[in-house]
């Protein structure tokens, strides 16, 4: 029996305003985090590396989502606004922002994809960052003035929007691991960066809900939030320890956003675990009532890897923070060696079944998802095209396994690809190829379909997995 995918199920892109748009400095942008990373630590900045070019979505948006509907097959696909491109720093409306979405919304309508805005992509302002970020309350404020200003201005235009983007990822990249820009390693600072965020999230819920009551906002329009998803694994046979650091690194990256999104509160355990660890949160008077606020009617759940846990070596780190777990490569692991990430597409079945049985009325879908390459290139064919056949195999696995979570219960209605043309990447700028569409740096950023481009237009078009 083939493996279908049902009728109403939609496949799409999921990219980021920052990673693609490039024209950083143009028409009154001001600079986000990236910018200002790149301007000052990378020599070749103005060689096509940074955020300052993206993957030159601001030129070729309208063939880009010509690509998405014909070449793919996508009805639908979601990128972010731009904060640092929307407002100025006195938070008004900067109008060539403005107008270059407007732009963008209605090419989307006229390419015939259904877009999904989000709000926030890692993509601080810099100057709200250099007032304290997510650490600063103010900047919370400042974050609903934009989305508020957001919804008032396309409201009309767009039906699916998104107050965040894995809003785990950021504090665990920059204040956690110290993996991004200022590259700080401190558990708690990470967590207040957490909270706050989450906060936003709320007061975002809360400034959609209130712009579609005064009809700024279409009817038919729904707000979600976007997580990365990473269900949790310990050893076989675990030991007490195991299973309470798998209880803290869900509880932390997973049930914190769906027990919000859901209920409008953060998980009880979870609080009382860190504040009894001495992980101080800043919360206000006040909170609860602002967190109430922020259950969504949808949520979108990026996925690429699961997260193996144990028990930690140490209970207190180097910085004078808990620690709760340890990582650890599971022995069976198959590995993407380009990004090191593990591959394994079960993982999604199993967030399906842990979201049906204790989240039975969410509705989600896959949000995110994809496989980054190195050296892509050599793999090209005789007419130029690359051979990426490892990329089918990627998503049809996944997709295989999104077809049996829905079968067994599972509220997923759809699925976007990260990254379906090649875009620039935090880190590692375009060392990984996520794309369908390849893009030729040496050649003014030709746009080249690869192999599993075809395949991928079948799949979504005929919602057979093959
Ligand atoms: C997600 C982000 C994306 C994207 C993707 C791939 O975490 O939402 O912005 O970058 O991961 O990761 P990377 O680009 O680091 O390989």
């Amino acid at each position: 029996e083939p493996i279908t995918l049902p009728e109403n199920f939609f496949f799409g892109a999921a990219m980021s305003g920052p990673q693609t748009e490039g024209r950083w400095a143009e028409g009154g942008k001001l600079e986000n985090l990236w910018d200002t990373w790149s301007i000052e630590n990378i020599d070749d900045f103005y060689n096509k590396v940074g955020s300052y070019v993206g993957n030159d979505f601001m030129t070729m948006y309208e063939e880009d989502l010509r690509l998405l509907k014909e070449e793919l097959g996508f009805t639908t696909f979601r990128t972010s606004i731009q904060w640092s491109r929307l407002l100025d720093r006195d938070g008004e409306l900067n109008p060539a922002g403005v107008e270059w979405y407007h732009r963008l919304f209605a090419a989307a309508g006229e390419a015939g994809l259904e877009i999904f805005v989000n709000l926030y992509h890692f993509d601080m302002p810099t100057y709200l960052f250099r007032r304290g970020g997510w650490e600063n309350r103010e900047v919370v404020d400042a974050y609903e003035n934009y989305a508020r200003k957001a919804f008032a201005e396309f409201g009309q235009e767009v039906r699916y929007w998104f107050t965040f983007n894995e809003p785990t990822v950021e504090p665990e990249q920059r204040y956690q691991e110290g993996v991004w820009w200022p590259f700080t390693k401190n558990f708690n600072r990470a967590r207040t960066v957490q909270y706050n965020i989450s906060i936003a999230h709320a007061k975002g819920v809360q400034a959609f809900r209130e712009a579609q009551s005064a009809g700024l906002v279409r009817d038919d329009a729904r707000i979600g939030l976007i997580n990365a998803f990473m269900p949790p694994y310990t050893k076989d046979d675990p030991s007490d320890a195991d299973l309470e650091a798998v209880r803290m690194v869900d509880g932390i990256n997973n049930r914190w956003w769906l027990d919000l999104v859901t209920k409008g509160e953060l998980p009880a355990d979870v609080m009382e675990t860190l504040a009894e660890r001495g992980c101080v949160l800043p919360v206000r008077p006040g909170d609860d009532a602002i967190l109430a606020r922020g259950t969504v009617d949808w949520l979108g759940c990026n996925y690429y890897q699961p997260t193996r846990v144990q028990a930690p070596s140490r209970d207190v780190d180097d910085a004078g923070c808990p620690v709760f777990a340890d990582k650890y490569v599971w022995p069976d692991a198959v590995m993407n060696e380009s990004r090191g990430w593990e591959v394994y597409p079960k993982g999604i079945y199993d967030f399906g079944m842990t979201a049906a049985r204790d989240y039975p009325d969410l509705e989600w879908f896959v949000s995110e998802n994809g496989m980054g390459i190195e050296g892509e290139y050599k793999n090209r064919d005789a007419s130029g095209k690359v051979q990426d056949d490892y990329r089918i195999d990627f998503v049809r696995q996944h997709l295989t396994w999104i077809a049996k979570a829905i079968e067994d219960g599972a509220r997923c209605v759809g699925y976007h690809y990260w990254g379906a043309i090649d875009n620039w990447s935090w880190n590692n700028a375009f060392k990984n190829r996520y794309g369908f569409i390849e893009v030729d740096l040496m050649e003014n950023y030709r746009r080249v379909p690869k192999l599993s481009a075809a395949w991928m237009r079948q799949v979504a078009t005929s919602h057979i997995v093959s």
